[in-house]
């Protein structure tokens, strides 16, 4: 049976997103070697991990950018001006964006991301802090292509795509998604975009095999995930997370190690595993200053400044489209 035929024939209800996903699982997993795609880490209980991982103490990405935040916002807000709508890209904890909207006189904020749901409680949180400020959410895969509100028409852009999500796309999608921002924000548009900076091995190990294995759980929930919505029968005991760093590819890689011989079941699909077999679940790239000014300079964007904390840990840069 194929995955659609499969899907429909389950009790749960398929919509589209969860085809996207069943189909998704079965093609990554067949692979050698065998895949998942990180944005499925994101259910209720993966997103509420993430921001668990976001407060440890090795995971030093959120709190050093929020330092950057803090400590530039007043120059980022001299080179943005006032009156542009800022849309964000993947709207999270609103945290970041908040600093910005503190800062600069934005006309509108239009956050996009997949979740509806947690998009709306975002918008109506902020609009309580906010009065002034016109909310305009968008529910949409930021991935692909989408549409601005008609209401931010007129309004100059600013995109905002803070937290280094950018590393977790493979080179040729982080090109991808920078162009079509660019076509996205329409002609004199702006980008403020966080990304993490490459360092010591010492540094970005613990910051992904944190001690209280925060990071760990975060990992086996897609298994988990795999397990409620596909119907999939993945024994989480019977994998181990590991991260290690790929010098040559400036990549953190984050895998799940089969610990025996078994076998798993996914909507009527066989996988079997070897021991010490991995499911290569996510990459998270880092940057040299020069290595992401020539992407951004490569996909229409130039570079107009950037800012690092004092140790070089992570950096943040204001774009202009290149027109
Ligand atoms: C969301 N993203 C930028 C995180 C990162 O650091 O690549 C995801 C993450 N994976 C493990 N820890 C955090």
């Amino acid at each position: 049976m194929n995955v659609h035929a499969t899907a429909l024939a389950e009790p749960h209800r398929f919509d589209e997103q969860n085809t996207a996903f069943a189909h998704d699982v079965i093609d990554d997993l067949g692979q050698r070697p065998r895949r998942l795609s990180p944005k499925y880490f994101y259910d209720a209980a993966g997103s509420e991990l993430f921001e668990q991982i976001t407060r440890l103490p090795e995971y030093y990405p959120t709190r050093t950018e929020l330092t950057i935040l803090r400590e530039h916002g007043s120059e980022i807000s001299a080179l943005i001006g006032s009156g542009a709508a800022l849309v964000e890209f993947g709207a999270g904890a609103t945290t970041k964006a908040r600093l910005l909207l503190n800062r600069c006189g934005f006309g509108a904020y239009v956050p996009v991301d997949i979740s509806g749901d947690f998009l709306n409680a975002q918008a109506d949180a902020l609009r309580q802090d906010f009065p002034d400020l016109n909310v305009y959410p968008v529910a949409a895969d930021f991935t692909a292509p989408f549409a601005l509100p008609e209401a931010v028409a007129a309004m100059p852009k600013v995109g905002f795509f803070p937290g280094s999500t950018l590393g977790n796309f493979e080179p040729h999608e982080a090109s991808g998604f920078l162009r079509r921002a660019r076509d996205i924000l329409g002609r004199n548009a702006q980008m403020v975009i966080g990304v993490d900076l490459e360092k010591d091995e010492r540094v970005l190990y613990p910051a992904y095999n944190d001690a209280a294995g925060v990071t760990a759980r975060f990992n086996l929930n897609v298994l988990c995930r795999i397990n409620r919505e596909l119907g999939g029968d993945f024994d989480l005991a019977a994998f181990t997370h590991r991260a290690i760093y790929n010098r040559d590819r400036h990549r953190i890689e984050m895998h799940l190690i089969s610990s025996k011989a078994q076998t798993v079941n996914v909507l009527g699909r066989n996988f079997s595993f070897r021991p010490g077999e991995t499911i290569h679940t996510e990459s998270s790239y880092k940057y040299s200053l020069e290595r992401f000014a020539a992407l951004a300079r490569g996909t229409g964007w130039t570079p107009l400044k950037s800012w690092t904390d004092a140790a070089s840990m992570f950096s943040v840069h204001v774009l202009v489209t290149t027109d």
